[in-house]
């Protein structure tokens, strides 16, 4: 088939944005693909599939299944559900092999949880960094149904010497980054046991109240509420139980970062998501009526804690005023919130920024962290805009 996707390069304001001097930012973001494909989706690259939920089109608390972002390291497999198997096997007593109806047979429960991709917002890196070109939206919040997945394992037995579960994709192929095993790999995840226990950890068949998309894992991908996309594993087919902490490709290599130890740098693989806040709208690069009130609104999220406050600095950082959470705080989903601003009566190149703090005393970051490399990108993003 042939590849439609134009690009379309806009004008003006859109050319790199330097905020502050000495900041490591800059909007770089000068490129908007559109595919006839994916109506109303950024596409960030085809074959395999990596879709960004345009932000700005925010419209609600869940997100559409067709504006949820895609994220695939490899092609999307294609599976019936009537030969798939799920396999338990490793460290349990009674290995397993579970059909498509057989889980559905099983007690579900639904939970919503906000997925966000490790690389989200890394087009905002200075200097540009390796991987996908992920503006703001490579977050989505969906409710989720499926069977915890500690009723399986319950099933399954798990041994004493057990001590992460590893889960795996039916999604392979090579990879690039070195060092890299020789041949093709699926995409496998690890999670240690007690967190694979957690009742909130589902093995999802259904996606705001219809079956998995195939893009996002169809027929059963895990969910792992409160961690970056990367631990729920789309296309699920096998769960393994292992006697020390899972190493793999992405959780070693890729999907990990530097932590300090004494100061010592320690690799370690990428769990629960930072505070981060985002701004919807205004857009990027938006003009903004000169004297008028405008609604900024936003999302806001952060693993194992609540958001606990956002605030918006409409001067580049200089100053901070509160935003208005909108709800109940809800565990591992993100709120909205939203700000009156008053726009000044003076034309000019305004620099927006929003600010989160979670219950666990966490705050955005004015910067990027380099041991991180380029994911966990979480410090207060730039939205430059332009009253006239
Ligand atoms: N099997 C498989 N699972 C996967 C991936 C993948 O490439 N293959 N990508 C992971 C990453 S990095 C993210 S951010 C999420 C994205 O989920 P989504 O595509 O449903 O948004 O899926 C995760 N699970
Ligand atoms: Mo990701």
């Amino acid at each position: 088939m042939a590849r439609r996707a134009f690009v379309i390069r806009a004008g003006v304001l859109l050319a790199p944005f330097l905020w502050r001097a000495g900041a490591a930012v800059a909007y770089d973001d000068r490129e908007c693909k559109f595919d006839r494909a994916y109506p109303g989706m950024i596409v960030r690259q085809r074959d395999p599939d990596n879709l960004e939920f345009p932000l700005p089109a925010l419209d609600g608390f869940v997100t559409a299944n067709e504006r949820f972002f895609v994220r695939s390291h490899f092609a999307t497999p294609t599976i019936d559900a009537r030969d798939w198997r799920l396999t338990v096997d490793g460290l349990v007593s009674r290995p397993l092999s579970l059909s498509y109806a057989e889980l559905l047979q099983m007690p579900s429960r639904s939970l919503y949880a906000t997925l966000e991709c490790a690389g989200n917002s890394r087009v905002y890196l200075v200097p540009k960094v390796r991987g996908v070109s992920w503006g703001l939206g490579a977050v989505s919040n969906a409710e989720w149904t499926g069977v915890p997945l500690s009723l399986v394992l319950e099933r399954a037995g798990v041994a004493a010497s057990a001590v992460d579960v590893v889960f795996e994709g039916a999604d392979a192929g090579e990879v690039k980054e070195e060092p890299v095993p020789s041949g093709k790999i699926h995409f496998a995840r690890g999670l240690p046991l007690a967190m694979a226990m957690s009742p909130d950890v589902l093995l999802a068949y259904k996606m705001n109240g219809e079956d998995l998309p195939r893009s996002h894992g169809f027929p059963l991908r895990l969910i792992v509420p409160g961690w970056y996309g990367m631990a729920s594993v789309k296309w699920l087919n096998r769960i393994s139980l292992i006697d020390r902490p899972f190493a793999g490709y992405f959780q070693s290599v890729d999907y990990a970062y530097w932590e300090r130890l004494n100061g010592v740098p320690v690799r370690v693989p990428i769990g629960p998501m930072q505070v981060k806040s985002e701004i919807a709208r205004p857009a990027t690069n938006e003009v903004v009526a000169v004297g008028s009130r405008y609604k900024v609104v936003g999302v806001a999220w952060t693993g194992g804690a609540d958001v606990s406050a956002v605030s918006v600095s409409t001067d580049g950082g200089a100053s901070w005023s509160p935003a208005r959470l909108k709800g109940e705080p809800v565990r591992h989903v993100w709120s909205l919130w939203e700000y009156d601003w008053q726009v000044p009566a003076k034309p000019g190149l305004h620099v927006l920024m929003s600010r989160a703090v979670d219950s666990s005393g966490r705050q955005q970051p004015d910067r990027h962290d380099f041991d991180r490399g380029n994911y966990m990108i979480n410090f207060t993003l730039p939205v430059p805009v332009l009253v006239q």
